[in-house]
């Protein structure tokens, strides 16, 4: 547990910053300089600066007080937030300060950056929207909480044994985590199951189970520490934590029980990106959450405006996904039960209070509930979902919908087992409802929500996603932050729409020189972490070809590996002809249950063993794929990379945000028409990103018309005869068939679409092949990529969630 900052041990000036991790050491660490180990120092570095942080911290919370200002309120699952330290000190304007300090006593602060582990409390581009998010509300000033779970253990870890993945628990909380405060006094009852019962005018619920959550904060720094706002984590306690009389009665198991029950609530984050569990303890962690997160603003609201009424004036609640939309039926359940409002009227200030974003259209990933489960868990809950459904169905019919359209809008499924349908239960409850590109919310309109954009045509919005520039740019990439600074001035690191100011020297070709020096210095950086950590040798001068991400198929990791495939073949059986040398790295954690992303890992790791061993190759073609893949190796990668790969089957991406980071960090894309790449393509311009394959319509009418991928496949040699290489077993000798399931799933469906775009996207490739060759071309694409990917920033895009939706700008 962390221990409480200690304010008479503050600095006076900055100068004293030094003593002041001395005297750290000593009082909050208990070691002095002779006795104290890396690790000591870590720790006393990060108090050290967590004490710089208290008082913004402190300042930001009054402001907000004094002013009364409204508040965003951010529920979300995940928080995929990675490493503190070096954000937390860039933001402070501290990195100097520290590196100083530090190198007195023969330390150096990257070491010592490297000790902190991933806070890896989600799975990928949802939880870490999430964080820039975070990151964007305090650097736009904007008073907010994040609020979401401290799970014990975050997304695993993963290593690769023989080529496989294998899942280890991950432990980031194994030595404490200094960056966060318990606040015992914030602690709320979450109830599940029990009855409803009747209470003078009104109903009562009484839960048969309680457990306590109480708020661990984690203060959150702004771009030049102008405000400090806070991640609210909820951990779980039982409220008996050892059953005296069950303990003595000899019961020792049955007393632990409680805590068990509730441990499980927070002990881990669900591994399944864009795919629902549908496990029981799934949707309690979502209701234990939400459930505490909406008491706490609540309570907050009453306490300071006396009213709950006027909530929608000073809070604005912002449900990440459909995984907090239980939320609408507990704000409903505290207006009515506990405070006696009205039915109607409590329904206008929910609505008016909560805003939904949506993230993704596979159908697989819609959160819905099985009826007896939902109501066995939540009963009240259940009644109050009844009671919104009858009003919005009435208003459905009044509006003079059909009865298709009417049981597609139901807050219940009825078309097979009964099910309540959580997108629904949000939409209906959110005054706005918005999509995370351009394309996922025009088809959001058109697909999924159809029938309930009829009946609110005015509350789908979009907001197109965006990154932190401070992580994402400043952070990761100091050589390239330098370059540009050099260039145009400081003015970008204040505002990124200002990089555009290097469209005036996107010819200039010492500016091209420098940025190719830097991209050099940042490959030969991660080929030596490569080389030290699995031991492959990388050329820094081929291209660094990059598809990190999830592993799902409709990412299409495999067609980049059918192509991999391919390439090796023409480079084997065309010798004499001047291939570019390439890197291809691959990195990427699969859902443990979901067995063909699985085969994919291996897959990569069969090519990867196969072509690193082929001496035939001469060194033109590598493979890496590297394990374990996180935010810090994000951070080395992409400013790495020359080539960003974004290849999801157009209309499945909703809008992915490594492509902004890549572009960001000066990489060149080679994408399909899908989710934010339209938007970025319009950004950098058609010359400056590699756009190939079928577009989302193009899918959508095929899969309609009938697609064949047999007859595709068979009219396509180059794609045949990597297909029949990878089934026949030349990457996998030890397990001939091992390949063959997922090759004929290719020829059989292909719902995905790897063949139907595989000789459009290996034509891009050797496009790709022939701007390299252009050294200057290329390095001008790359200007234009960073002059033009500034829009993308996360401040943009919380700017617009402030204005348009929150309305606290
Ligand atoms: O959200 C990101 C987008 O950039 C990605 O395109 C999108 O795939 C991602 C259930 C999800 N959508 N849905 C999820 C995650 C966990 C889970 O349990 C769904 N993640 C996305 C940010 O908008």
């Amino acid at each position: 547990m962390a221990s409480e900052p200690v304010s008479d041990t503050k600095p006076t000036a900055p100068s004293d910053f030094d003593k002041h991790i001395m005297r750290v050491l000593r009082n909050r660490v208990g070691k002095d300089e002779r006795a104290a180990k890396q690790h000591d120092w870590y720790r006393a570095a990060i108090y050290a600066l967590r004490d710089e942080i208290i008082d913004p911290w402190f300042e930001s919370t009054r402001r907000t007080y004094d002013a009364g200002d409204k508040r965003v309120y951010y529920l979300s699952m995940e928080f995929l937030i990675g490493r503190l330290l070096r954000d937390a000190l860039s933001n402070m304007g501290m990195t100097r300060e520290m590196e100083k300090a530090l190198a007195a006593h023969g330390l150096d602060l990257a070491e010592l950056e490297e000790m902190e582990p991933d806070a890896a409390l989600g799975n990928g581009g949802l939880g870490r929207l999430a964080a820039c998010f975070m990151e964007s509300l305090a650097t736009l000033d904007i008073p907010a909480y994040g609020y979401g779970i401290r799970y014990m253990n975050g997304m695993f870890r993963q290593r690769i044994e023989d080529g496989w993945q294998v899942e280890l628990p991950e432990t980031w909380l194994a030595h404490g985590n200094p960056w966060e405060f318990e606040r015992v006094e914030s602690t709320y009852l979450v109830g599940f199951g029990g009855e409803v019962a009747a209470q003078g005018d009104g109903v009562i619920w009484n839960p048969s189970e309680k457990v306590e959550a109480t708020a661990v904060d984690t203060p959150v720094v702004g771009w030049k520490g102008k405000r400090v706002n806070t991640l609210r984590l909820w951990t779980a306690n039982p409220i008996d934590p050892l059953k005296l009389d069950a303990f003595n009665a000899g019961d020792h198991l049955g007393a632990l029980a409680e805590q068990m029950r509730a441990e499980s609530l927070v002990r881990v984050l669900y591994p399944a990106d864009s795919s629902p569990s549908g496990q029981e303890l799934r949707l309690r962690q979502e209701y234990f959450f939400t459930a505490a997160s909406i008491q706490d603003i609540v309570r907050r609201h009453v306490q300071y405006a006396g009213d709950i009424r006027t909530l929608p004036e000073k809070a604005a609640i912002q449900l990440n996904d459909t995984h907090p939309s239980v939320a609408v039926a507990e704000l409903m359940r505290l207006m009515v039960d506990v405070h006696g409002l009205e039915f109607g009227e409590a329904w206008e200030v929910c609505k008016k209070t909560i805003s939904y974003t949506n993230h993704t259209l596979l159908p697989e990933a819609l959160e819905t509930w099985p009826l007896p489960l939902f109501e066995r868990l939540l009963p009240r809950h259940m009644q109050i979902i009844y009671a919104i459904n009858s009003r919005v169905l009435r208003e459905a019919r009044k509006a003079g919908l059909t009865d298709a359209q009417i049981a597609a809008i139901s807050l219940i499924d009825e078309s097979g087992e009964r099910r309540v349908r959580m997108a629904n239960l949000a939409f209906v409850g959110a005054h706005s409802i918005n999509g995370v590109a351009a394309l996922h919310t025009d088809l959001m309109k058109e697909t999924v929500f159809a029938d309930l954009h009829a009946l609110y045509p005015t509350r789908i919005n979009n907001k197109t996603n965006g990154v932190t520039p401070r992580r994402w740019l400043q952070q990761c990439n100091p050589g390239l932050t330098q370059v540009i600074t050099d260039a145009i001035g400081p003015e970008f690191l204040d505002d990124a729409a200002r990089l555009t100011d290097l469209n005036a020297l996107a010819e200039d070709a010492a500016l091209g020189e420098r940025i190719g020096e830097v991209k050099r210095a940042n490959k030969v950086a991660l080929a030596d972490h490569i080389r030290k950590t699995i031991g492959i040798r990388l050329d820094p001068d081929a291209m660094f070809d990059v598809q990190i991400k999830r592993i799902h198929e409709y990412k299409r990791q495999l067609l980049n590996l059918i192509e991999t495939v391919a390439l090796y073949d023409q480079i084997r059986s065309h010798p004499e002809q001047e291939w570019v040398p390439r890197v291809k790295i691959f990195g990427g954690k699969a859902a443990p249950s979901y067995h063909n992303a699985k085969l994919i890992i291996k897959l990569a790791n069969d090519i990867a063993r196969r072509v690193n061993s082929d001496p035939s190759v001469g060194g033109l073609l590598k493979v890496v794929y590297v394990p374990n893949y996180n935010v810090s190796l994000a951070e080395r990668i992409i400013p790495a990379a020359d080539l960003s790969e974004q290849i999801s089957t157009a209309g499945m991406e909703a809008s992915g945000t490594g492509n902004m980071k890549f572009a960001m960090n000066g990489a060149l894309t080679i994408g399909t028409l899908d989710g934010a790449n339209v938007e970025i393509k319009d950004h950098v311009g058609d010359d400056n990103i590699v756009i190939f394959g079928l577009t989302a319509e193009e899918v959508a009418a095929k899969r309609a018309d009938g697609y064949n991928p047999r007859e595709v496949i068979e009219g396509s040699r180059e794609l045949a005869q990597a297909l029949s290489a990878i089934s026949s077993g030349v990457f996998s000798p030890d397990d001939p068939g091992r390949y063959e399931g997922l090759v004929n799933g290719l020829y059989d469906h292909d719902w995905f679409m790897c063949a139907a775009d595989f000789d459009a996207y290996a034509a891009a490739q050797r496009q790709v092949d022939a701007r390299w060759v252009d050294t200057a071309g290329w390095r001008t694409s790359a200007i234009r990529n960073i002059a033009n990917v500034g829009w993308f920033s996360s401040d943009r895009t919380i700017g617009e969630y402030a204005k348009d939706i929150w309305k606290v700008l």
